[in-house]
């Protein structure tokens, strides 16, 4: 009876916080919003990996149709798949059949409506190109692509199409009864910096907000997509005035994210130095923004997270227990996400894999009473 009792109330609280869904009534992204709340309330942390079902830092799923979808480095090394899985959009909004990382996107429908039916949590970010110059997410070389897409301006009709394609897709994660999965949904992710063409000093904060406000209201209002959370996840290394200043608002966002990465500084020759000092700035850099972050998802009832994180090559062979769990020791976020392990690239992986250096520390992490893992 309690436990009905609360449950009710956080259907409840998490039907309020969700557009378009009244209280007391559940819809999948309400129904993984409470789950995700309850977990972080009882202290635990959800593991994600970017990309971990699609390929891994030796393979790469060959057969997208066929592929039992049983792969992953992680689960090679600790015995189970991460409890969350990231997946990137970055393509889809040209109908190309793969995104920029070479993942066909029917793989991913599949694998990401394998992974919720199962039981994890899926989310997904959206590297897309850029509507103004027809390059990359990257493409910075020139300011006003935001503006351009916004209502009134030249791109607009274009990125409608563009938003179009990614609601096709987003509405397509539905489970075998046909019901829509639910999801995170992370557009417009590491904001306040400069290196995406909707960064800090390439758009104002109103056009940034009217870009993230635009998004969520096409695909959640015009399309009705009611199967997503939405994250707001700005890059670390700011402080609470310039996270919040592009803040889109309580009521087009469900949770704080924050990307945030180690790396150690090349030019201090000392490598045991260089490390000790990158592990102190990590830890300093989450224990500010996540205090600052944490206390405005409590009061605002939303949820918080670290929506991408690592260490390139994850030289430190304790990182997992000695920098990781103890930087958000204290903070209840419900889920980290390190990035992807990639097939064709042996230096750029951010999870362990069978002989890694730092593959007997990995499964400290996972037995640790803290992490969840997918069973
Ligand atoms: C970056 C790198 C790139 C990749 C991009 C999108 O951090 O991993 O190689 O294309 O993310 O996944």
């Amino acid at each position: 009876m309690k436990n009905q009792i609360i449950n009710t109330i956080l259907f409840a609280t998490a039907g309020l916080a969700l557009g378009g869904c009244n209280a007391g009534e559940t819809n999948p992204a309400a129904e993984l919003f409470s789950r995700l709340e309850a977990s972080a309330e009882k202290g635990q942390v959800l593991y994600a990996h970017q990309d971990d079902l699609s390929y891994g830092h030796t393979w790469k799923v060959e057969d997208p149709a066929a592929d039992d979808l049983s792969r992953s480095d992680v689960k090679a090394v600790c015995g189970e798949k991460p409890a969350a899985v990231g997946f990137d959009l970055g393509g889809i909004e040209l109908g190309a059949p793969c995104n920029l990382d070479g993942v066909n996107f029917s793989l991913m429908r599949r694998a990401a409506v394998k992974h919720a039916e199962d039981g994890g949590v899926v989310t997904f970010s959206w590297h897309a190109r850029n509507p103004l110059t027809g390059g990359d997410s990257w493409d910075v070389s020139q300011k006003g692509v935001v503006a351009s897409v916004l209502d009134g301006g030249e791109n607009h009709g274009k990125f409608m199409e563009w938003l179009s394609r990614t609601a096709d897709f987003l509405d397509s994660l539905r489970d075998s009864a046909g019901v829509r999965i639910p999801a995170v949904f992370r557009p417009w992710h590491e904001n306040v910096g400069s290196w995406f063409w909707w960064g800090g000093n390439l758009c104002s904060e109103d056009e940034y907000k009217a870009l993230y406000r635009l998004t969520r209201d096409y695909i959640e209002n015009d399309r009705g997509l009611d199967n997503l959370l939405w994250a707001y996840s700005p890059n670390s290394g700011i402080d609470s005035l310039a996270y919040f200043g592009r803040y889109p608002g309580d009521r087009y966002v469900e949770l704080l994210g924050l990307d945030h990465y180690e790396y150690v500084d090349a030019s201090v020759t000392d490598r045991d130095a260089a490390l000790a000092k990158a592990d102190a700035y990590y830890a300093e850099v989450l224990s500010t923004d996540l205090q600052y972050i944490g206390n405005y998802a409590s009061s605002h009832g939303k949820l918080f997270a670290l929506t991408e994180t690592g260490f390139e090559g994850i030289t430190p062979p304790l990182w997992w227990t000695d920098v990781l769990l103890k930087a958000i020791d204290g903070h209840k976020i419900c889920y980290v996400l390190t990035w992807r392990n990639a097939h064709d690239r042996p230096d750029h992986f951010y999870a362990p894999f069978p002989g890694s250096a730092d593959a007997e520390n990995f499964l400290k992490f996972y037995e640790n009473e803290r992490t969840v893992f997918l069973k």
